[in-house]
């Protein structure tokens, strides 16, 4: 086992990574911003040191100051967490090039679902279901024009490179699509350096379910069920819950299934996400991978009571998983707290948190890096905490829910907490009659 992990990373998932890390007897390290230094991250690991300035391209994202912190330290292993370099196929090399265990997938396993087209080759191959549309890239505008008349519209545009919803157009008819594609390349190159760009047939009104899915270093894989992340804002997303309300136990079986073939399809390795697009009539097809532990993990970990990080450490270090597929036993539902008004376009809202109270009680998780006096910088992601509860239905997760939310009591910023207290009591939410349009029509009192 690993005697010291570095944590690539910062707030909630950098504390997240050393409670397992601690419990299992681990050391850590912190690393840090000079935006950072009193931050909980900083505190709560056994040592710290500071990787420069507080844009994270100074810092979070500076792979010489990161390697550097490693060896000073001698860590052994660096686990990356979310966001910042936890896709980089090239951090993964090096660490691995350097003797330190990277905690996650290789870098041939983040390149084969970094490219879309090249993921979505893969798992036709696989017999995964994906989007119907063309295969490969399209070549010019009448190349498109062809394919989409061929595919029927409404048609999708999205970037090979993309993922989360750059560089993406939804074209209901031929006259528009001459200026979707320009600006979906333009934005594509822009944002990418790459504007290569595929097409599908829209899928309309898809929930957004995905599979939580385990490979070990031996090959073997097993899902752990399903998330709801329906519940989103320009592709963020605010809520996430397990199991999904629209799911069926044969479904699941299906997606699961689905779900293991595309892991096994490129020999993954570490903990994983498929996301799907399902539509009304539950037909799914292959989203894209996440090739990372992500933001909404705890809520798999509280419907099937096991920890994530753990499982993902455990694996990187060379153990083996049973290969036993987890089957929901509880139901849990996360809300996420921001730092950002929800009556004002959820505009970010940094600053110093003046008072505080955390929710708690049965059923209640907080995975939070907040605390009185602490000052939110506007440099980073505006995400301050995840609340979790969990309860034997979902009625109940959702009313311990909205008990917890009347607890919270965040002064000095502005947070998404009204909005989750209305969405609480949201008669078609607390019905699951929703898809990733729910939010377009919710309007905030
Ligand atoms: C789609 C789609 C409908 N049809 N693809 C959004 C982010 C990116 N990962 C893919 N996305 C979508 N792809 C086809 N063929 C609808 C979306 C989509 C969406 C997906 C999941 C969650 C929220 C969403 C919000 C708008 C659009």
């Amino acid at each position: 086992m690993f005697k010291k992990i570095l944590i690539a990373n910062r707030g909630e998932i950098a504390l997240r990574v050393i409670r397992t890390a601690r419990e299992m007897g681990i050391k850590t390290v912190a690393v840090y911003s000079t935006a950072d230094r009193d931050s909980l991250h900083v505190k709560f690991a056994d040592e710290a040191v500071c990787i420069g300035g507080p844009k994270s391209a100074d810092s979070y994202l500076n792979v010489p100051h990161i390697m550097a912190a490693a060896e000073i330290t001698n860590a052994d292993a660096i686990h990356p967490g979310y966001g910042f370099l936890a896709e980089n196929a090239k951090f993964s090399s090096i660490c691995a090039n350097s003797g330190i265990k990277f905690i996650g997938p290789t870098a041939d396993m983040i390149n084969a679902m970094g490219d879309k087209i090249t993921a979505k080759e893969t798992m036709i191959k696989a017999g995964v279901p994906v989007v119907p549309g063309g295969e490969g890239l399209l070549q010019n505008y009448e190349h498109a024009k062809s394919l989409a008349r061929e595919i029927g519209y409404p048609i999708m545009m999205k970037a090979t490179a993309g993922g989360g919803g750059k560089g993406m157009r939804l074209v209901w008819e031929e006259s528009e699509l001459q200026k979707a594609y320009e600006s979906a390349k333009t934005e594509a190159a822009a944002a990418f350096k790459n504007d290569g760009l595929y097409m599908e047939k829209f899928v309309e009104e898809p929930r957004h379910i995905e599979i939580q899915i385990a490979g070990d270093q031996f090959g073997t894989v097993c899902h752990l069920g399903e998330r709801d992340c329906s519940i989103q804002r320009r592709h963020q997303k605010l809520v996430e819950e397990s199991p999904s309300p629209f799911m069926t136990d044969e479904l699941r079986y299906k997606m699961g299934e689905a779900a293991k073939k595309a892991a096994s399809a490129i020999n993954y390795e570490s903990v994983g996400t498929i996301e799907f697009l399902v539509d009304k009539h539950r037909n799914f097809y292959f989203m894209e991978m996440n090739t990372r532990i992500q933001v909404e993990h705890c809520v798999t970990e509280e419907v099937i009571n096991y920890d994530l990080i753990k499982e993902q450490i455990l694996i990187a270090a060379g153990y083996k998983i049973s290969g036993k597929d987890y089957v929901p036993l509880m139901h849990a539902i996360e809300c996420r707290i921001n730092a950002e008004d929800p009556y004002n376009d959820f505009r970010p809202s940094p600053g110093k948190i003046t008072v505080l109270h955390q929710p708690g009680g049965h059923g209640v998780r907080v995975d939070s890096h907040i605390y009185a006096g602490y000052v939110i910088p506007p440099y980073y992601d505006s995400m301050i905490g995840k609340l979790i509860t969990v309860a034997q239905t979902r009625q109940e997760a959702i009313d311990t829910m909205y008990r917890a939310l009347s607890e919270y009591v965040i002064e000095g910023v502005k947070t998404t907490i009204p909005f989750h207290l209305q969405l609480m009591q949201d008669e078609r939410f607390r019905a699951g009659d929703f898809n990733t349009k729910f939010l377009e029509t919710f309007e905030l009192k």
